[in-house]
C-alpha cells in the first residue's frame, strides 16, 4: 500500500455458532420487510428517521466522498405537491391520461401482478416521504465540483441500508420511483448536480393494508447464488 494515515481496525471475532445465528436471525428479520403501498398518518418518531439516516451513510461508497443526500419531506403542502407532480408523470407512464401508455405492453404486464396505478395516496398520507439524490460531484467538501465516483452503486446500496433501518424501528417503507422524476430536484430545493434516485415512503401500513401474493414469491438460494 501508499503511504497513507492509517487508524486501527478491530472487529471482534465470534465463535461460529454465534456467527451463523446472527446472520440468520438478520435474515430472518428481513424476510419479514414488505413495500408497502397502503400508509396509515400514525406518527413515526423523528430519531427513528435520523438513524436510519445516519445507517445508509455508512455505506461503502466511491472513495469516500458519500454521494447522497436524504431530503425528508414532512410538511402537508409538500407531501400534497409531490403526490399532484408525481400523479401527473405516472398518469402519463399508465396511460391513464388517455394516451398510449409511455410504458411497454411487456412493463405493463410485469406490474400486472402488483395492482398498482397512478393513483398514489400514500404520498399524502405516509408521515415521511425521504426523496434520495444522488450526487454526480462535489466530493466529501460538498463544492458542487470534484468528481464523484460510482454514484448509482453507493446510493443504491445506502438506500438498501436505510431501507433495513428503518424496517429494524418497525418502519413500513416503498421504494418509489415516478418516471421521470426531475420535479424532486425543485421540490426538494437541491442543485444541478444532483438527480433524485428515489422517494422512499415511510410510515406505518394501514389496519387494513395488503401486499401483492407475487411478492411472497422469493427466488431460492440454488437460484440467486453458485459457488465456485
Ligand atoms: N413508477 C410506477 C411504476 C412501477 C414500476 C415498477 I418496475 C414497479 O416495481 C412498481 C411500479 C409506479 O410507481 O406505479
Amino acid at each position: 500500500m501508499k503511504d497513507h494515515e492509517t487508524v486501527p481496525y478491530h472487529l471482534p471475532a465470534l465463535p461460529a455458532e454465534e456467527a451463523i445465528a446472527r446472520a440468520q436471525s438478520l435474515r430472518d428479520r428481513l424476510k419479514e420487510r414488505r413495500s408497502c403501498r397502503y400508509f396509515s398518518d400514525e406518527p413515526v418518531p423523528r430519531e427513528v428517521i435520523e438513524a436510519a439516516i445516519e445507517a445508509a451513510g455508512t455505506a461503502p461508497n466511491g472513495a469516500n466522498h458519500q454521494p447522497w443526500h436524504f431530503a425528508v419531506v414532512t410538511s402537508p403542502e409538500k407531501k400534497r405537491a409531490i403526490r399532484l407532480a408525481a400523479e401527473e408523470e405516472e398518469k402519463r407512464f399508465y396511460g391513464e391520461d388517455g394516451d398510449k401508455p409511455k410504458a411497454s405492453d411487456e412493463w405493463l404486464d410485469a406490474l400486472s401482478d402488483l395492482g398498482t396505478d397512478a393513483d398514489k395516496p400514500f404520498l399524502e398520507t405516509a408521515p415521511y416521504l425521504i426523496v434520495v439524490f444522488a450526487q454526480r460531484k462535489g466530493g466529501i467538501e460538498e463544492d458542487g465540483k470534484t468528481q464523484n465516483y460510482y454514484v448509482n452503486e453507493s446510493v443504491g446500496i445506502a438506500c438498501g441500508m436505510l431501507i433495513a433501518a428503518l424496517h429494524e424501528g418497525g418502519c413500513s417503507t416503498l421504494t418509489h420511483t415516478p418516471s421521470p422524476m426531475g420535479f424532486l430536484r425543485e421540490a426538494c430545493e437541491r442543485p444541478e448536480w444532483e438527480k433524485p434516485l428515489m422517494i422512499v415512503v415511510v410510515g406505518r401500513p394501514s389496519a387494513d393494508a395488503t401486499v401483492p401474493a407475487h411478492a411472497l414469491k422469493k427466488k431460492p438460494l440454488s437460484q440467486i447464488a453458485s459457488w465456485l
